[in-house]
């Protein structure tokens, strides 16, 4: 069924013509900004747009985990190692609410794992690079969980309840992560030149992929004017992006780094910056899983499910048990 998902995406907005009475009535209520639960009424392609997002969105929480794991071991005093492993937890929760608003759409835990296993389904482009030093743990928070701020808080206001309450709660945590990763950043900028340099390598590294995390742009997006349309989508990529340049370059300046785009300059204008041009041609090869970490962070992830399958197995025998005593 997934796959089938996968494929059918949508490339165009519905009209008004090519709606059915139900259609119509359901895109009203959009409109009106009430809210859909999982037990209304709502056209098949709604369903499919969400279960896509939601899981790929869950995806990303739980392979996030990864780069950021690579440190805990290495963490340099006892408080960075407490707040790193908090931060990686609430990580594994964020993609457990998401799952479990994908399954309210009808769809099982199991068939969504197993399309991301085998390849199938996304997850963030950005969880495809490696995590080179302790610096990255500050870039990670500082710009990954900035950016899936600035993109997460729009989703609370969503037309589906279950996504957007879940939201509500990933947002406050991520606020948490973003000042970890700043603190980071701020100790290593205020530090020895060694530690500065660690610390706009890390920048250096991470800008990029972090601007490509808004996904392609408004005119690459096909996925954008329908997801709109259904109130899943309240800002456009670029719009997400602009805001998140606007808002991380002057904190690069508080930390006396320098954004690595020559480009880069502030527009009177438009109030904003202008900033360089990103390379697609490194998204799409990423998105294709041939970014620098693709092949690895999947046989992590299969490699830890077929490890925990005797503690699902223990579960659902302790369930049976339970469930047998109760009958008997
Ligand atoms: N990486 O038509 P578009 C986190 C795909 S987790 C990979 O614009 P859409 C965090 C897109 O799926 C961050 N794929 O799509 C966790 C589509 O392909 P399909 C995750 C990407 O859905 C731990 C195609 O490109 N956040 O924050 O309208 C630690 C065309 O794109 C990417 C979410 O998932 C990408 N960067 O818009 C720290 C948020 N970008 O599916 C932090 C929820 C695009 O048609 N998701 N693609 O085969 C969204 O807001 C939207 O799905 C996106 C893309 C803005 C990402």
């Amino acid at each position: 069924m997934y796959a089938q998902m996968v494929e059918t995406g949508l490339k165009k907005v519905r009209t008004e013509e090519d709606m059915s009475l139900e259609e119509a009535a359901f895109q009203a209520r959009i409109d009106a900004g009430i809210k859909i639960e999982p037990k209304d009424w709502m056209p098949e392609a709604y369903r499919k747009t969400l279960i896509r997002q939601i899981s790929q969105h869950a995806h990303s929480e739980i392979v996030g985990q990864l780069p950021e794991g690579n440190w805990v071991t290495r963490a340099p005093t006892l408080q960075r190692k407490s707040v790193l492993l908090a931060k990686i937890q609430d990580e594994a929760g964020h993609g457990l609410y998401l799952y479990s608003a994908a399954e309210t759409l009808g769809v099982s835990r199991d068939e969504l794992l197993q399309a991301l296993h085998s390849g199938k389904a996304k997850y963030s482009s950005i969880f495809n690079y490696p995590t080179l030093s302790w610096a990255d743990m500050g870039a990670i928070g500082w710009l990954v969980d900035g950016s899936a701020i600035i993109n997460q808080i729009p989703l609370c206001r969503c037309s589906y309840g279950p996504y957007a309450r879940a939201m509500i709660r990933v947002c406050k945590e991520e606020s948490f992560h973003a000042r970890q990763g700043y603190d980071i950043m701020m100790a290593l900028a205020k530090g020895t030149p060694e530690q500065k340099a660690m610390a706009q390598d890390a920048l250096n590294r991470w800008w990029w992929p972090s601007l490509m995390m808004f996904g392609p742009s408004d005119a690459e997006s096909v996925n954008s004017a329908q997801s709109s349309a259904w109130r899943i989508k309240l800002f456009s990529n670029d719009e997400l992006r602009q805001r998140m340049v606007d808002q991380t370059v002057p904190q690069a300046e508080y930390l006396g780094l320098t954004i690595p785009d020559p480009d880069l300059k502030w527009n009177e204008e438009r109030g904003s910056y202008d900033f360089g041009e990103i390379d697609w041609s490194e998204f799409y090869n990423v998105l294709k899983g041939n970014g620098p970490c693709n092949r690895e962070r999947l046989r992590t992830r299969v490699k830890a499910y077929e490890d925990g399958e005797w503690f699902r197995d223990a579960l659902v025998a302790h369930a049976e048990k339970k469930a047998a005593k109760r009958a008997a």
